[in-house]
C-alpha cells in the first residue's frame, strides 16, 4: 500500500484530486475525509494542511505527497521531487508600494519586509548580501505596508491583481512554483514499484493533455 498526502482544502485540492481521478484511480466519498482508500489501486489518501505536507513525507508517515515548490523548499525538509505536475504554478516575488522608488535588490537594504516565506526571503537577501528586517506573517501580507507594518512584501503572485489592489508592485522574483510530486528517501522496493506504476500514468495524463 502507497499512502499519498495532498492538501485537504484550498488551491490545490481539486487539481491533485483530480490528477489521482485522471490517473483511473476510484476515489469515492472524498469530500470530508481526513483519509480514503482507493478501490482500485493499492493507495491510501491523507488530506493535510500543506504546510505540513513536506514533513510528514520526510518523517515516512506518507510515502509521497502533492504540494506546492514554495512550500516544499521553505520548509527545507528531505524528500525528494520526483515529477512537476504543471498546476498551482505561482511565483514568490517581492513587492514594493507603487510610488516607492526602486533601484534594484540594493533598495530593500534596511528595510521590513512582510512574509509567510522567512527562510526563502532570507535566503535570497544573503544571497544579494542585502540586510533586511523580516517580518513573518501567516496570511494578508499585500496589506502590511498599507497599515504601517512593514515597508514591501514577498508573497505568492499569480495574476497580480491583489498587489495591484493594494497598491504595490512586483519587483523580484525570488522563486518561480508549480506543484511537485515529492516522495520519501527511503520507499520500499514494493513502494517504489507502485510509485513507479502511478508515475506512468501521471505522464501519460500529462503527456494527453500536451
Ligand atoms: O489550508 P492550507 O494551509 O492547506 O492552505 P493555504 O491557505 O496555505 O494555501 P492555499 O490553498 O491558498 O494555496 C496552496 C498553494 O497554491 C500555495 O502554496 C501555492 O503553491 C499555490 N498557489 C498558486 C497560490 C497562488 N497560486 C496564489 N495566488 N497560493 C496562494 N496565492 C495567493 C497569494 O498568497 C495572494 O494572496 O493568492 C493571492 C495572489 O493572487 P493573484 O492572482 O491576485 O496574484
Ligand atoms: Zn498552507
Amino acid at each position: 500500500m502507497l499512502r499519498i498526502a495532498i492538501q485537504k482544502s484550498g488551491r490545490l485540492y481539486e487539481d491533485s484530486v483530480q490528477l489521482l481521478k485522471e490517473c483511473g484511480i476510484d476515489l469515492r466519498n472524498v469530500k470530508d475525509r481526513l483519509r480514503t482508500e482507493a478501490d482500485n489501486f493499492p493507495l491510501e489518501v491523507f488530506f493535510l494542511r500543506d504546510d505540513d505536507i513536506p514533513q510528514y513525507v520526510e518523517d515516512g508517515v506518507a510515502d509521497i505527497g502533492i504540494v506546492g515548490e514554495n512550500v516544499l523548499f521553505e520548509k527545507n525538509k528531505q524528500a525528494e521531487v520526483v515529477e512537476k505536475l504543471g498546476f498551482g504554478k505561482c511565483r514568490l516575488s517581492v513587492a514594493v508600494p507603487r510610488g516607492q522608488q526602486y533601484e534594484g535588490v540594493t533598495s530593500l537594504q534596511g528595510k521590513r519586509i512582510a512574509t509567510s516565506y522567512p527562510f526563502l526571503v532570507n535566503t535570497f537577501l544573503a544571497k544579494n548580501n542585502v540586510q533586511a528586517e523580516i517580518h513573518e506573517i501567516s496570511g494578508s501580507v499585500e496589506i502590511a505596508p498599507g497599515i504601517g507594518l512593514a515597508d514591501v512584501v514577498a508573497d505568492l503572485v499569480s495574476s497580480g491583481s491583489t498587489l495591484f489592489m493594494n497598491g504595490l508592485k512586483e519587483v523580484e522574483t525570488i522563486l518561480q512554483s508549480q506543484s511537485v510530486l515529492i516522495k520519501n528517501n527511503q520507499l520500499s522496493a514494493a513502494q517504489q514499484q507502485l510509485l513507479d506504476k502511478l508515475l506512468f500514468r501521471i505522464r501519460a495524463v500529462k503527456k494527453a493533455k500536451r
